[in-house]
């Protein structure tokens, strides 16, 4: 047992060696125990460790982080629990995010009033990116002020992370692909355009392919799925169970990651969705596999990306 968790936090910790490192914080105060589970947890970079907490009577729940210097805040990174499969109510949907260079005047740098993107999964990290105008500017310190879960009272996250710099997908073209080449082919999930999809309804071709190329061998650690134009209209239409596999040879492939049963991907148009993956390698060629939608058989997405 002690040999598997190991491996486990040994492969974790060489995936995150291959992902763009946060900027190093430390934590100023936070709400929580001091202890096991405290709010010191989402900052001290091990996955394997959360910050758990319910305290109706604290709400809102907060954090401050110390980036140690005026830092810009290109994105920040919240990261799911080891067991938020089986508790996804403990997601925050609601928070406010502020930065102070004194700790005495605050800035406001985001707000989400009802966000649902954190999923079902553990130890997933889900990034946002900043709306606010103040969010151009540098900070020091930054706040974040917790007001809503899922459900109940109780958050819990393992890792608050936050970037100085956007993260770029890997660049990746089309090789191949299920369906017709014309205006709807699988050309398009990689044209860099969300205006422009690939739709199939092709049930004999199934399970529906796309491979691409990242021009060399690089190790991807992030794959991400746009939903079309008119998901809002045809949520059916997005994939549930779908397998992503590497290769140098196109003949050969590895699985990476599978999936079976999400339904993360949602009724909404031209939205981007992250995931993780389970394994990484060097290969050249990436390949998806999409095995079953929401319901009948088109499948329809606007981009697929790479993140190394
Ligand atoms: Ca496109």
């Amino acid at each position: 047992m002690r040999h598997i968790s190991l491996l486990l936090l040994l492969s974790l910790a060489c995936g995150e060696a291959l992902a763009q490192a946060p900027v190093k914080t430390t934590l100023v105060s936070g709400t929580g125990r001091d202890r096991q589970e405290g709010p010191a947890m989402v900052c001290d970079g091990n996955l394997a460790t959360k910050w758990c907490v319910d305290s109706p009577g604290q709400l809102p729940y907060t954090i401050i982080l110390d980036a140690g210097e005026p830092t810009l805040l290109a994105e920040y990174g919240l990261m799911t629990g080891d067991d938020t499969s089986m508790y996804p109510e403990r997601n925050p949907v609601a928070w406010r995010i502020e930065g102070s260079n004194d700790r005495q005047a605050w800035t406001l740098l985001d707000e989400q009033k009802n966000n649902r993107s954190l999923p079902a999964e553990n130890q997933q990290e889900y990034r946002f990116k900043p709306t606010a105008a103040g969010a151009k500017d540098k900070f020091r310190y930054f706040r974040f002020a917790f007001t809503r879960m899922a459900g109940g009272t109780r958050i819990q996250l393992c890792e608050i992370s936050l970037y100085d710099k956007v993260q770029m997908p890997a660049k990746a073209t089309f090789v191949s692909g299920s369906g017709r080449d014309s205006r709807e082919g699988a050309a398009m999930v990689a044209d860099g355009f969300l205006h422009t999809k690939w739709c199939i309804d092709e049930p004999r071709q199934m399970p529906y392919t796309v491979t691409l190329d990242a021009g060399s061998q690089t190790p991807i650690i992030e794959y991400r799925f746009c939903t079309g134009d008119d998901t809002h209209s045809y949520p059916e239409r997005n994939p549930v169970a779908w397998r992503m596999s590497g290769s140098n040879d196109q003949q050969t492939w590895t699985t990476l990651d599978e999936q079976t049963s999400n339904y993360r991907l949602r009724d909404e148009n031209e939205q981007e969705y992250r995931f993780r993956l389970k394994a990484t390698g060097q290969y050249r060629y990436y390949r998806f596999e999409f095995l079953r939608m929401s319901a009948g058989t088109r499948l329809q997405l606007s981009e697929i990306k790479l993140y190394k």
